[in-house]
């Protein structure tokens, strides 16, 4: 049998994060996690962050890297009808931005930080189950190289992403679940050929979306809006590349350098939350409480908006006795969770293309793009939402 303070379940940025935090505070924990670190480094997911979260990385004492490599856009660029309009993030927030580093870097730094310091990680665990959350003695049980383990803590932190046992353990009536699935995918590549563009390029087309990404100034990330019923066998670089091009105005398509991809797959897009994000000594974080399709740049964003409440909070209780903040989690965590599910419905409700619309609400979403990207007052509200909300105090 084990002990430690705050046991956490999964090893993605939300644990990784949540688990250095607390590390630094001098607070015990354990985290275990399914997979391999390979694995988990595999996944080619997020790749913007808010000034946020790069703070919160800077205050985590694991942003070294991030700020040597990372770069940081000041703007970003829509198209629509073929018209090219800046939106200039800075500008329009008093100085903010945001910065292109991926998720796949940040949990590298967050792993090394981890290996480097004396706090265990297990991977590779199975028949993970979480026991008496609702008791003073709560505690999970698992499975490791055929052996069965039992941690003994104050709390779990649920940080195992959607298909993680922590949400599925908490008795069913009592959270609210609320739920969209959209009728449509994204077809993302990922190669090693300098970006289109300096900027981010989010496009509206007719033959569906078009997100141009990077992850540094010689790997690029691209991503297609497509039917749910596309398979990625069937589409190869060749293929994704001609598409592509069909997407972009004439002088963007000529600009475009393709290559092998690196990385292609297929995501279906999902709005999802969960209320509350808390059950007794469990709290839920990141994509294990709610899901937003990626076309505000919100997933990654919110994953670590809830470890910087779920931190706050538990540093309080540790170091200053404050019993009276472990109840305000999920309350703070969803105030600032439902903007971003908001905005991240917002941009793809704006940006996609909708087969079964109807012609009256197909005018509606081209009113919104000509509202939006050509006021001020409509660039501006997408500006302060991209470049990320503030937080709100804790206690
Ligand atoms: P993660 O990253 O899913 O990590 C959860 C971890 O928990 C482990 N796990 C378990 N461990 C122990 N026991 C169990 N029973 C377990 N069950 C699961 C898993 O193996 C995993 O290692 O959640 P976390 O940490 O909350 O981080 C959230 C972000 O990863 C997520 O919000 C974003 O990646 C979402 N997302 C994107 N966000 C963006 O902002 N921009 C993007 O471009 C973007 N692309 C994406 C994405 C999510 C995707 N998913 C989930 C399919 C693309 C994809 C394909
Ligand atoms: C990415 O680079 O993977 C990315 C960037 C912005 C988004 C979504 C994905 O809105």
């Amino acid at each position: 049998m084990m002990k430690t303070q705050v046991t956490i379940i999964g090893a993605g940025p939300s644990g990784l994060l949540l688990g250095q935090l607390l590390h630094k505070a001098g607070i015990r924990t354990l985290i275990i996690e399914r997979q391999t670190p390979e694995y988990v480094l595999g996944r080619i997911r997020a790749g913007i962050l808010e000034s946020g979260t790069v703070d919160l990385l800077r205050e985590a004492g694991v942003a070294k890297r991030m700020d040597r490599e990372g770069l940081i856009h000041h703007g970003v660029e829509f198209i629509f009808d073929g018209k090219r309009i800046p939106v200039p993030l800075s500008e329009l927030t008093d100085g903010k931005n945001v910065m292109v580093y991926g998720q796949t870097e940040v949990t590298r730094d967050l792993m090394q930080a981890r290996n480097e310091s004396d706090a265990p990680t297990i991977y590779g665990v199975s028949q993970v189950m979480i026991h008496d959350a609702k008791s003073d003695r709560p505690s999970v049980t698992f499975e490791k190289d055929g052996e069965h383990c039992r941690v003994e803590c104050d709390f779990i932190a649920g940080c195992d992403g959607f298909h993680g046992v922590s949400r599925q353990s908490i008795p069913r009536d009592v959270i609210r679940e609320y739920e969209s699935v959209w009728p449509f995918g994204w077809l993302g590549l990922l190669a090693d050929t300098p970006p289109v563009n300096p900027e981010l390029i989010y496009a509206h087309h007719q033959r569906g979306f078009v997100l141009c990404s990077q992850r540094s100034l010689t790997r690029s990330r691209y991503y297609l809006q497509v039917p749910l019923s596309e398979q990625v066998e069937a589409w190869s670089d060749e293929r994704f590349w001609a598409e592509l091009k069909s997407r972009l105005p004439h002088e963007l398509a000529e600009k475009l350098v393709t290559g092998h991809s690196l990385e292609k797959s297929i995501a279906p897009l999902r709005s999802y939350v969960v209320e509350p994000m808390q059950y007794g000594k469990l709290f839920l974080v990141g994509d294990a409480a709610h899901i937003v399709p990626p076309t505000g740049a919100k997933g990654l964003n919110l994953a670590a908006s809830d470890v910087n409440y779920l931190w706050r909070i538990l540093t309080q209780y540790y170091h200053a006795g404050r019993t009276d903040l472990l109840a305000r989690y999920s309350q703070l965590a969803l105030n600032r969770v439902w903007k971003g599910e908001r905005f991240s419905w917002f941009m793809t409700h704006l940006l996609h293309d909708f087969q079964d619309k109807s012609e009256f609400d197909r005018k509606m979403q081209e009113a919104d793009r000509h509202y939006y990207l050509e006021s001020v007052a409509g660039l501006t509200t997408i500006a302060e939402n991209y470049v990320g909300l503030p937080f709100e105090n804790v206690g």
